[in-house]
């Protein structure tokens, strides 16, 4: 038994939301945090959070987040005297874990021979069926002969699940229907499982039709104690990566939940485990429960069992690696209201849920609440890369039962507006409010046996969202102009200059026009649009990102234009429209850098005033031709010399407008 030694600096290594996770709970504890970057992360959350930062090295993880030298390294050159491995990564590696005693730092985790136990899923299940932990019937010999593999899975019977002794994850594992099919199944499953663990032994199991995954919580002390913290239900899972968890889990009884909760604490007892730790069941539909695997780590849906015991299970961790006793024991642990948590991910789901990248652009999230926690390593302006998981977020909410969480999940993915890369908030909300998950009909095969009515093509705009665009841009374009009230000056504005506004959308290959009449009510801004058959009027208003539409009622509309690209976020979903930016003579700039008119027309507005120091894209001036408005930007970043016109004035084709100076490049 160690003696207690209360940790004072805490490395982390890790990356994105575990990280600031893991952070947040140093800074409660007022422990230091160290954290470790590689490049493609030198400006992320996680390194701004903590009180250090250390570089170890290129973007790929391999060459970074991966390699174990690197990370304790770094802990010796910052004197941290722990290091937390988040999930992923290192976190799960014995050699990891042996390296950090080795060099007499500790590892915020098992104990090595813990994760080793772990490691091969045959031992593990001998270790088990000793402890009593229940198992699926199944083989998980030695003896590897066919004839001997091919026998014990008669004796079992039919469907069996081949699985790699190795394996983890769903890799490496084959439904056989029929003793038939058992030969070729075989050789099959071994040469997947040679190629992905470099070993090619097998177990057999019996095949649990429709089963639900549910996971135990537990925790274990140095002192010999251990506890659970109830169950989470991950049935909700895709190619194996969970998408939504909830906890508890629907259905279980009193009963239940102490038979599971016991079972992994003996199975987390039998290898003498320390730290927190996740023991996987199958649940069947008959109320039987079977050890699938046990993960040596903290779970990304941690936060689910934090919101329902009230308990921070990275300070428990902390605690507990420091030589501490666990906080409570199991009596004094209760589950209150029902939590539920989804996982924000940059993918495409109508495009088979390619992984996306890009930049976050545009982020606007639901306010952080009791109710509402966002675990993310995320901020706007962020870039999603190849290098790492496309997870932007996990959002979690919590409440006094499960159908007002689910209320609450709900309307927080409707409040979730992200821009500049696709996400799956939409295939989540589609989950949340499927009847069969309100209904509790939860099984690992939920996502695939409801793919159609879950996966839906983006939103097709429709003429109500062009009219919406068109009015933004209105008065996006305007904003300025009105704050100075132009409604009230003789020169440049006047009513007529500015009651009809034309604006075209490109929709595949037509075009969609809207035409706005603005005028003036009661120091309001009244539009009538019309765009095909479509008549519409409303009192509008501009702040921010915010639309806000007054009709019969009253609506807002959050909105991000990037280039000719807008993003309506409305009634819970984003449409995209297409600007049309037509062909003009010229593109506002001649030859020498003098901004010209593109064509006859008239000038809206000037934006900026000689001596004014402008960055590239700066809009400088909106002249008005043909009803449709152009706003010409600065190429590149200058200085402004002179203006030639102001608002309402009329202009020719290449009429110079602006002499502009562009700034001496580097
Ligand atoms: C099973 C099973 C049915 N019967 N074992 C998948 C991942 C690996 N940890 C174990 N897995 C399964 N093992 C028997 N005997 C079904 C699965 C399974 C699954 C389990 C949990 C969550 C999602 C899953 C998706 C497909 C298959």
């Amino acid at each position: 038994m160690n003696p207690i030694k209360p940790i004072k600096k805490v490395l982390i290594a890790n990356r994105g939301e575990i990280a600031c996770r893991v952070i947040k709970t140093c800074k409660k504890l007022d422990i230091d945090s160290v954290a470790v970057y590689s490049n493609a992360d030198a400006n992320a959350l996680h390194v701004r959070m903590a009180d250090e930062a250390i570089a170890i090295g290129p973007a790929p993880a391999a060459e970074s987040y991966l390699v174990i030298d690197k990370i304790i390294a770094a802990a010796k050159a910052t004197g941290a005297d722990a290091i937390h491995p988040g999930y992923g990564f290192l976190s799960e590696n014995a050699a990891f874990a042996k390296a950090c005693a080795d060099n007499d730092v500790i590892f915020i985790g098992p104990p090595v021979k813990s994760i080793e136990a772990m490691g091969s899923k045959a031992a593990a299940k001998a270790i088990m069926g000793t402890a009593d932990v229940p198992l699926v019937p199944g083989y998980h010999g030695e003896d590897q002969s066919d004839s001997v593999l091919q026998q014990q899975a008669d004796e079992i019977g039919y469907p069996v699940l081949l699985k790699a002794a190795m394996g983890g994850g769903g890799k490496g594992m084959r439904l056989v229907e029929s003793k038939d099919a058992f030969q070729e199944a075989l050789e099959g499953c071994r040469r997947e499982s040679l190629s992905s663990f470099g070993d090619d032994r097998m177990l057999i199991e019996k095949y649990v039709m429709q089963p639900r995954h549910v996971e135990i919580q537990v925790f274990a002390d140095q002192h010999g104690e251990c506890v659970y913290l109830f169950e989470r239900d991950c049935s909700l899972q895709r190619r194996h990566q969970k998408v939504v968890e909830e906890a508890p889990a629907p259905g279980i009884g009193d009963t239940l939940r102490r038979s599971m909760g016991e079972a992994a604490v003996r199975a987390a007892k039998s290898i003498g485990y320390e730290g927190a730790g996740t023991v996987e069941f199958l649940l069947d539909a008959s109320g039987h429960f079977y050890f699938m695997e046990m993960n040596t780590r903290l779970q990304v849906e941690h936060p689910v069992t934090e919101m329902i015991t009230g308990e921070d299970l990275v300070e428990w961790q902390i605690r507990v690696a420091g030589g501490f006793k666990l906080p409570k024991m199991q009596d004094e642990l209760e589950i209150i209201g029902h939590a539920f948590e989804v996982r924000i991910y940059a993918e495409t789901p109508h495009n088979e849920f390619l992984p996306a990248t890009g930049n976050i652009a545009f982020l606007s999230t639901p306010e952080i609440s009791d109710h509402i926690r966002i675990d993310t390593g995320i901020v706007e302006g962020s870039d999603v890369t190849v290098f790492y998981d496309p997870m932007i977020a996990k959002l979690i909410v919590w409440d006094r039962d499960r159908g007002r969480a689910l209320h609450r999940m709900d309307k927080a993915l409707q409040s979730y507006l992200i821009d500049g890369v696709q996400t799956n908030i939409e295939f989540l909300s589609n989950i949340i409010s499927h009847e069969d998950f309100r209904s509790e009909k939860l099984s690992t095969h939920f996502i695939d046996d409801h793919q159609e009515s879950l996966v839906s093509d983006p939103a097709e705009p429709s003429d109500i969202h062009h009219v919406h665009a068109a009015i933004y841009q209105f008065l996006n374009t305007h904003k300025n102009a009105s704050k100075q009230s132009p409604w009230d000056s003789l020169t440049g504005w006047k009513l007529n200059n500015l009651n009809g506004q034309r604006y075209l959308f490109d929709v595949e290959d037509a075009l969609v026009t809207v035409d706005l009449e603005v005028t003036r009510k009661n120091d309001q801004q009244q539009f009538v649009a019309t765009c095909g058959e479509l008549q519409y009027t409303a009192y509008a208003s501009l702040t921010e990102n915010q639309l806000r539409l007054t009709s019969d009622r009253t609506q807002l509309v959050t909105v991000h234009q990037s280039g000719s690209q807008i993003a309506l976020f409305e009634s819970g979903i984003k449409v995209v429209v297409n600007c049309h930016n037509p062909e003009v003579a010229g593109d506002g700039e001649s030859d020498d850098g003098q901004l010209t008119a593109p064509m006859h027309g008239r000038i809206v507005e000037v934006l900026v005033k000689p001596g004014d120091q402008v960055e590239a894209d700066t809009p400088l001036i909106i002249v008005e031709a043909m009803k449709m408005e152009h706003t010409i930007r600065a190429k590149e970043a200058g200085v402004i010399e002179a203006v030639y016109y102001a608002g309402g004035d009329l202009v020719e084709e290449g009429a110079e407008l602006i002499h502009f100076q562009p700034h001496e490049s580097e």
